[in-house]
């Protein structure tokens, strides 16, 4: 979603704000802006802006044109919430000499605009944002200073925010404030800098401060102050991130989303690499505390979003047949408005990419102020909100991932699921020795199994030739592949834009079969677990029906090709772990589809990469 840079230096600032910009672009965004403080001759500052919609390197060549040139100044990619794509709702937003960029919903933000019209503010968006530029200047009217401007005027806002500001009567200084939305200040040698993602300015410096819910910060060019939400000064530490600069650039590669598919068995090898040094599943894998919270859970309720949903729907059928343990997994935006039954005992297990999308940190919270104490996060940012919210952590090691359709980042939570899975296992007294050297083992071949998966590419790419021209897919699976069809339609319609339904197998005959024609390709997972069989005859249900398959079948499951039946032979069947290798195939799918069709692969229409609105 938007992203924020902001930097005050001794050197010219814009190329830092359009590099952090470019950084940001694998967010989503829909416009671009930027604002300097340029000082005249006199001496005196004034905010020039400059933004479009579109790409943010229209944007940049603007500002070019425009001979902009600052010491300081605070850049914008937009993901519109309110108000449409338009020059006058891209941020950053002016009042009289303030400039703002925001992430975040303003919820009391009519209300507000009431106020500020009465006061005599005029209103040049229909952004919910503009509201705090006013309220910012209006402060700073009855004589506060920027800083305190910005205290008080938070104070008076509901909702999510993430802020960057800066005044020309205050040229020397860049403020920022967080809440709900995530934010961090970065240190540099004489020079710092604000932003929503580290890898916006990574290319200055790692060392980083994230701030905290409630925070406020003021950003000089010598030093950087910090506040609490009570206004008074705190500490806060400083990390040194550890994001790699390979991981934000593309490489050999056309596009983010290939990149990653094809990073997956080093992404896995790495995720799994805590449980082979082990050679087992210790609990204290998921943090110091584990032992203790997870030694008698009763039951787990998994929750999540998109991707993660449909991970957390495949741990679920681990869970509950290794660890014998019962299972929920349920969309976080759903869970966290309804009245859910509190057990203190319930292990809570959120998972997200990001560690901030919004609906799941809701829910997090929610079932916290349930009385549910056992929490675990399931995450591939560190230090982000989710996780740092959570009694315990297992940290994905997927690296950056930059393509807004998750590819990498589902696979390896569904190995930090499995993990969770044999380490509630054994702490139920359900896995022994032999079990848990045989999950290890398992793990242990798993990125191999995935290259074999990749390794296939150029079987699917013929495949997704002749999908190409569909407007509509069904995807079938049973059992622990269900999610796995449920993953490869959403894959699909992503970035395709191929309308793609998923059902379990069984469910054909119950509804969709009526679907079911020449122009429907089905797409089926049917490698040779216990329900292969039942999968064959839900075969013959669509084959009858004169329906085009297209199965992937690993090469123990003995699936016949014909004119109807098109078959690609996954890897040798790789027993409770093969719903991480099918999904292989089905990203290869929709990411050839979607080139096929000719469709931005990596930031597809109207989708974000950290959902951080509700
Ligand atoms: N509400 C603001 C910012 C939107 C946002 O943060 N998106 O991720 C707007 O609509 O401009």
């Amino acid at each position: 979603m938007c992203g924020i840079v902001g930097a005050i230096a001794d050197r010219d600032v814009v190329p830092v704000l359009v590099e952090g910009l470019k950084r940001l672009e694998y967010r989503g965004y829909d416009s671009a802006g930027i604002a300097v403080l340029s000082v005249n001759d006199a001496g005196v500052a004034d905010v020039r802006r400059v933004r479009r919609t579109g790409r943010v390197a229209e944007m940049e060549a603007a500002a070019q044109a425009d001979g902009f040139h600052a010491g300081i100044g605070i850049g914008h990619t937009r993901w519109a919430t309110h108000g449409g794509v338009t020059e006058a709702n891209a941020h950053p937003h002016v009042s009289h000499g303030v400039a703002l960029v925001h992430n975040g919903i303003i919820e009391n933000h009519e209300e507000q605009r009431e106020r500020l019209r009465g006061l005599g503010y005029q209103f040049e968006s229909q952004t919910d944002t503009e509201v705090i530029a006013h309220l910012i200047h209006h402060h700073l009217a009855s004589g506060l200073d920027l800083l305190g401007a910005l205290q008080r005027a938070v104070k008076e806002l509901t909702g999510a925010y993430a802020l960057a500001v800066v005044s020309r009567k205050e040229p020397g200084k860049l403020v920022c404030a967080r809440m709900g939305c995530p934010l961090l200040v970065g240190l540099g040698d004489g020079e710092n800098f604000v932003a929503s993602d580290v890898s916006a300015i990574i290319q200055a410096t790692r060392r980083v401060i994230f701030l905290e819910e409630g925070d406020t910060a003021e950003v000089a060019r010598d030093g950087v102050r910090v506040y609490g939400a009570d206004n008074a000064p705190v500490e806060r530490e400083v990390h040194v991130s550890d994001v790699s600069l390979a991981s934000l650039e593309l490489g050999p590669y056309r596009h983010f989303m290939q990149k990653e598919i094809h990073e997956q068995p080093r992404a896995v090898a790495d995720t799994i690499e805590a449980v082979i040094d082990a050679g087992g599943f210790p609990a204290h894998l998921f943090g110091a505390a584990a032992p203790d919270v997870l030694a008698d859970v009763e039951s787990v309720q998994i929750l999540a979003c998109g991707t993660s949903y449909y991970a957390g729907l495949t741990a679920r059928y681990w869970i509950e047949a290794i660890a014998g343990l019962p299972c929920s997994v349920e969309i976080a935006s759903e869970y966290r408005y309804r009245a859910a039954v509190a057990n203190p005992k319930q292990l809570i297990v959120t998972i997200s990419q990001s560690g901030e999308t919004l609906d799941t940190m809701e829910a997090l919270k929610y079932a916290k102020s349930l009385g549910q104490a056992k929490t675990l996060s399931i995450c591939n940012v560190p230090e982000s909100a989710i996780p740092r919210a959570s009694k315990l952590v297992y940290y994905t090691r997927a690296g950056a991932e930059i393509g807004v359709a998750s590819t990498k980042a589902f696979t390896t939570q569904l190995v930090a699921l499995f993990t969770l899975t044999c380490t509630l296992a054994k702490l139920q007294g359900r896995l022994n020795d032999e079990q848990e050297a045989g999950h290890v083992d398992a793990l242990r071949q798993l990125p191999g199994s995935i290259q074999h998966a990749l390794n296939l590419e150029p079987q699917v790419q013929v495949w997704s030739e002749r999908f190409a021209p569909k407007q509509h897919a069904l995807f079938l699976g049973r059992g622990v592949h269900y999610p796995i069809a449920l993953e490869g339609a959403l894959k699909l319609k992503e970035i395709s834009y191929i309308h793609a339904e998923a059902y379990p197998a069984g469910e054909l005959k119950h509804g969709p079969l009526a679907l079911v024609d020449e122009a429907m390709p089905v797409v089926v997972i049917a490698p040779n677990d216990a329900l292969l069989e039942k999968v064959k005859s839900n075969i013959q249900e669509v084959r009858a029906r004169g329906g085009e398959m297209f199965v992937f079948a690993d090469a123990d499951s003995h699936f016949g090709e014909s004119e109807q039946v098109h078959v690609i032979r996954t890897p040798r069947h790789v027993g409770v772990l093969s719903p991480i290798v099918h999904a292989i195939p089905v990203q290869l799918l929709a990411y050839h589809a979607a080139l096929a069709r000719g469709t931005d692969v990596d930031k597809p229409r109207n989708l974000a990469k950290s959902v951080t609105v509700e």
